[in-house]
Parts: C-alpha cells; sequence; structure tokens
C-alpha cells in the first residue's frame, strides 16, 4: 500500500566484519577504547541510544582488562537505517514504510537451506579441556542488580529437535557460572526450550552452541518471531537471496555459521544453578535470581580478535527492544491478512517495545470488523506473547503516532461498550504483574475499540480537518512566515 516492494538484492556482506565496513561506510560506526565492562558499557550503550542523534553503532577496543583486540559491538542495529541495511531493505523509510516494506519481503521470503562448508574462520582458534576459558571474552556487567556477567544478549543458541531434526537458533541470555560453565534463560515457550525438554524427557542432555558474536543479520532473525519448524540460518538465507555458509560443529554435529566470531560447543544439563537476576527487555528486574540449566562447555572456536555483540535490555525503547519494533507489526499485519482480514493499513507497537501495546489501523468495512481484528492481533503467535493492550483505530490515524492513538481512544471509544477483557492468556514467567511462576503466567488483556462505531459512521461528529487544497494554499501563501519561525 505505501511503497512498491523491493527487489531482494544478495546482501553485500559475508560476516560481522564485513557487516561493519558496509555500517562504517553509511557513517554510523563509532571506535571506542578504555571502557570499563563492570556497568560502564551498558550505560555508554543507553546514553548512545538516548542522547545522540545518529545513535551509532559502538566498537569497542581496548577494553580496560582485557588484550587489545578483544572487542565488544554495542548498538549494533539502533538505528532504522542500519537495521535496513541489516535486513537487505532500502534506506530513509519512514516507521510504518518499513513495516510495510517489511511485510511485503516478508510474505514472499523464501528460506534457503545453510549451505556445509568444509572450513571457516570460526576455527582459527581451537581451545579444549584445560584451555577452555569463558571469561577471556569481553562479558559485561550490564545492570547495578545483575547477578553475574554476561556474554550472551545478542547471541545465537542453536539446538536441534531430536525428534523432528530441525535446527533452532533463538536469542537467550548466557551468563557466565566459571570458566567452563554458563547459565541460560529460555521462556518456556520459546523454540529452544521445547527442544531441550525433549532430551531431558528422554534423560539426555541438550546438544548447543552459543555464538556470542553473530553477524548482526542472523540475529536480528534469531530474536523475531521465525515458524516453528523453519532454521533461523535457512531464513537469514532467504533475506540475504543466497544461502548461509555453516560449518559443522565437531562434536555436536549442529550447524555453526562458518565465519562468526566465537562458537561454544557444549550441552545443556538439566542441572540447575542460580542464575539472574538480570535486567529485562520490558525495563524491569522482573525475574529475580532462578534456578535455570547450565551449559557444560565442551570446546571453543573462535576467531583471531574476536567480537562479541552486545544487546543489554533496557528501559524501552533501546537498541534492544528495535528490531522487534519493527518485524513483530509486520509479522502481524501478514498473519491478518492471511486470515482473511480485509484493509488493515497499519500496525505499530507502542511505547517503545511491540508487544504490550499494539494498534492497529483498519479501514472498517462490516459491522464486528474492529473487534475481529482487536480480537485477533491479541492472540495471534506473533502477538500474543505478553501482549496487554490491543487498540483498533480507523484508518485516518496515524497508528504509529502515539497522541493521534490517545486521541482516538478519548474521542472514538465509550469503555463501557467498546472495552473486552479477555482472562488468562499467554504470557510470560517475565510479566511484571503476575507472580513469577513457569506455571502461573497467564495475563488478561484489553481489547479496545477505538474505531467510529462502524453504525454511526455516516452521523459521527466530522473532524476538524482543513482540505489539502486549503492547505496547500494557505501554505503557500505564507511560506515565508512559516519557515522564518
Ligand atoms: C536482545 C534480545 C535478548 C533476548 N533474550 C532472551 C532470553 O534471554 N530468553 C528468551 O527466552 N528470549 C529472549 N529474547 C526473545 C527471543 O529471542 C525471541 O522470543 C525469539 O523469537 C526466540 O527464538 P525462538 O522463537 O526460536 O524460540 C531476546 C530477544 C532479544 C531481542
Ligand atoms: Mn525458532
Amino acid at each position: 500500500m505505501i511503497a512498491e516492494a523491493p527487489t531482494p538484492t544478495t546482501a553485500q556482506w559475508k560476516d560481522l566484519r564485513q557487516w561493519l565496513d558496509k555500517v562504517d561506510g553509511l557513517g554510523q560506526l563509532a571506535r571506542v577504547d578504555d571502557v570499563d565492562l563492570n556497568l560502564e558499557a551498558c550505560a555508554l550503550s543507553e546514553l548512545v541510544f538516548r542522547k545522540t542523534r545518529k545513535r551509532p553503532a559502538l566498537l569497542l577496543d581496548n577494553i580496560k582488562d582485557y588484550p587489545a583486540g578483544a572487542r565488544l559491538l554495542l548498538n549494533p542495529v539502533g538505528s532504522r537505517d542500519r537495521l535496513a541495511l541489516t535486513l537487505n531493505l532500502p534506506l530513509g523509510l519512514t516507521d510504518l514504510q518499513f513495516v510495510d516494506h517489511l511485510r511485503e519481503r516478508l510474505r514472499t521470503l523464501k528460506p534457503i537451506p545453510a549451505q556445509k562448508v568444509s572450513t571457516g574462520a570460526v576455527f582459527e582458534n581451537v581451545q579444549k579441556g584445560d584451555d577452555i576459558n569463558l571469561w577471556q571474552f569481553p562479558a559485561p556487567f550490564w545492570h547495578e542488580q545483575d547477578g553475574g556477567r554476561y556474554l550472551g544478549t545478542g547471541d545465537l543458541v542453536i539446538t536441534r529437535d531430536p525428534d523432528e531434526g530441525w535446527a533452532n537458533s533463538g536469542t537467550y541470555r548466557v551468563m557466565i557460572h566459571d570458566k567452563d560453565t554458563a547459565g541460560i534463560y529460555i521462556n518456556p515457550n520459546g523454540h529452544g526450550s521445547v527442544q531441550m525438554q525433549k532430551y531431558f524427557e528422554r534423560g539426555q542432555p541438550c546438544p548447543v552452541v552459543v555464538c556470542p558474536g553473530p553477524d548482526p543479520l542472523l540475529f536480528s532473525v534469531s530474536c523475531s518471531n521465525v515458524p516453528r519448524g523453519v532454521s533461523e540460518l535457512d531464513y537469514a538465507g532467504g533475506f540475504l537471496n543466497a544461502p548461509v555458509e555453516i560449518v559443522e560443529g565437531p562434536l555436536t554435529g549442529l550447524p555453526i555459521p562458518a565465519n562468526t566470531e566465537i562458537a561454544i560447543e557444549g550441552e545443556i544439563l538439566p542441572e540447575t544453578r542460580p542464575e539472574g537476576p538480570f535486567g529485562e527487555f520490558h525495563g524491569y528486574y522482573a525475574s529475580g535470581q532462578q534456578l535455570n540449566p547450565i551449559i557444560k562447555v565442551k570446546a571453543v572456536y573462535h576467531r583471531n580478535n574476536p567480537i562479541v555483540v552486545g544487546v543489554p535490555p533496557l528501559r524501552p525503547p533501546s537498541d534492544n527492544t528495535f528490531v522487534n519494533l519493527y518485524t513483530r507489526p509486520a509479522l502481524i499485519w501478514n498473519a491478518l491478512e492471511a486470515a482473511g482480514i480485509p484493509d488493515v493499513k497499519g500496525v505499530w507497537g507502542h511505547g517503545g517495545i511491540s508487544l504490550f501495546f499494539i494498534a492497529v489501523a483498519i479501514h472498517q468495512r462490516y459491522p464486528g470488523h474492529a473487534k475481529q481484528v482487536g480480537l485477533l492481533v491479541s492472540q495471534l503467535p506473533a502477538g500474543v506473547h505478553m501482549n496487554r493492550f490491543v487498540v483498533v483505530v480507523d484508518d485516518d490515524i496515524d497508528v504509529t503516532d502515539s497522541e493521534q492513538v490517545i486521541w482516538a481512544m478519548s474521542t472514538r471509544c465509550d469503555p463501557e461498550t467498546q472495552v473486552d477483557l479477555i482472562r488468562r492468556c499467554v504470557s510470560s514467567p517475565l510479566d511484571t504483574v503476575l507472580p513469577f511462576t513457569r506455571e502461573n503466567s497467564q495475563n488478561s488483556r484489553m481489547i479496545i475499540d477505538a474505531c467510529r462505531p462502524f453504525e454511526r459512521l455516516k452521523t459521527f461528529p466530522p473532524v476538524i480537518r482543513m482540505s489539502p487544497e486549503l492547505e496547500a494554499r494557505v501554505e503557500t501563501r505564507f511560506k515565508d512566515l512559516l519557515e522564518a519561525w
């Protein structure tokens, strides 16, 4: 509706380092020396996101207490143009145009199977047994109340379904316990969690590979909602229009991106240790300290001078919530269309995060259209996770503009007749308003029909709005005044 579908082109980079050259070429890479990973790195990441105009990616080198060359990349995809570059989309789009382009791309995207190659740069250094030491990599202590140092925030956690054979790659947090042990937290409905549980039910450990320094495309795909049964590595190939090159993990047989910075191969055990607390993506330390499974590391592979990618959760909006700000609305929009819903004109998540407060604009076609959309969005796989409010507005409202959405709620919605509460829906143990247990993570949600009532469309008070002709005429006539002030 907004822009023509972009022609997919083959992306011009093969790994994180070539991607960094592209970002440098855009003028969006800042290099910083001498940063302290104890709290300072996270604070710097947040301030760059909040206070700079360009929101550059930050490449930290000569990190305090680490050898030169051990690097940390912060804010990888925290600008719209950097995310567009990463997802192979045009630069310079507005928020809604970005969602519209992305949904078009996702609608036609065909996964391309990852291609096995004989070796890769990831094997430049191989460590086993006593040589394994996770502390060698820059793993920040991110937030003041965290329970440890997290090596995995912008990572890939690769596992395989023991029944169905497909490999999943999800972004899940990984905290270092000791030199060859890490803790992992996976939400119960995460694909990696389901696969892990299947191994545990058979009394087996779950083979795993953690890549804490991935290509930002693989990261962006691994932290968004890719359908069950599809490998994120194949899905990323669809974005690139070329297969992702992988090597086989020597111990696990799992796919490892051939030129990724670091790959940690091992097993997730059902054995638990205290993990967290951790400052979470919604802006709270929500889960306290939990007993979570551990990863026993069997081998570490890394490139020379490896780069860790850090995407610390912060109070939204942040670099951490940025990717899904676009992917979730795009997926919801596509799912509504796939369900046969006509005339969806825009989808956007408000509050700097895409899941809690979702607004959808429609051109109303029939009585009940708005309610149907609201209920569906609140339960779609792409929208259900931790959602709390869904607002449906008419398409004269800019769905990405919070002021306009709230104006529509204030002037077109009678709460008694246009608001519904739906109870016991899918949420998360990280939901701030629930007791933090895995068994009890069901929340309620509010469906707000903020459209003009269908039966009053013709008689509803007209909006005060100048005609395009009047606007153009007055703007031309008073151009000097408007520009001078
Ligand atoms: C930076 C970042 C960190 C994340 N950390 C976690 C995490 O620690 N645990 C988790 O379950 N989900 C986490 N997520 C969300 C998952 O990556 C997301 O739900 C993804 O779809 C999981 O992949 P899956 O669908 O294959 O399970 C994170 C997302 C982002 C953007
Ligand atoms: Mn998945």
